[in-house]
């Protein structure tokens, strides 16, 4: 499957959504999930356009994969939630529960978050 140039993040990207970043770079844009999970819960995003960790592993340049991985820790510190602990998720697929087809790491906290999953059979 090819990426979706008209994806959410994709339209936040090139500015047809509204976004309001808690944090970005030259590769990278973190903003708020719409949905929170946790008291503190945001995504931080490649701005190239990767639908997945598979197609950004890749593809990416070292440079975008440096500042993603930066920018998820960066996003924790920022928040607060650091010092205390945090979760990264990255969806990929559908095995994985990917709903936006944009490379996106979810970024957790505020609270203990319990079990990583829950077991289902
Ligand atoms: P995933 O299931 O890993 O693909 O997560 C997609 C997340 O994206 C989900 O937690 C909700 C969030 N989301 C969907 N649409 C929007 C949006 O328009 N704005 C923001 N900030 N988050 C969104």
């Amino acid at each position: 499957m090819s990426y979706d140039p008209d994806n959410i993040f994709a339209q936040i990207l090139d500015g047809r959504l509204p976004s309001a970043p808690i944090d970005q770079d030259d590769h990278t844009i973190s903003f708020a999930d719409i949905n929170p999970q946790a008291p503190q819960h945001h995504l931080v995003i490649p701005r190239g356009a990767y639908k997945d960790l598979t197609d950004f592993a890749d593809q990416a340049s070292d440079a975008e994969l440096a500042n993603w991985v930066r920018a998820l820790a960066r996003v924790a510190k920022k928040t607060g939630i650091a010092s205390d602990g945090y979760r990264v998720i990255v969806n990929t697929g559908k095995n994985g529960g990917q709903e936006v087809p944009h490379l996106h790491g979810h970024v957790l906290g505020g609270a203990p978050l319990g079990a990583m999953l829950s077991r289902k059979t």
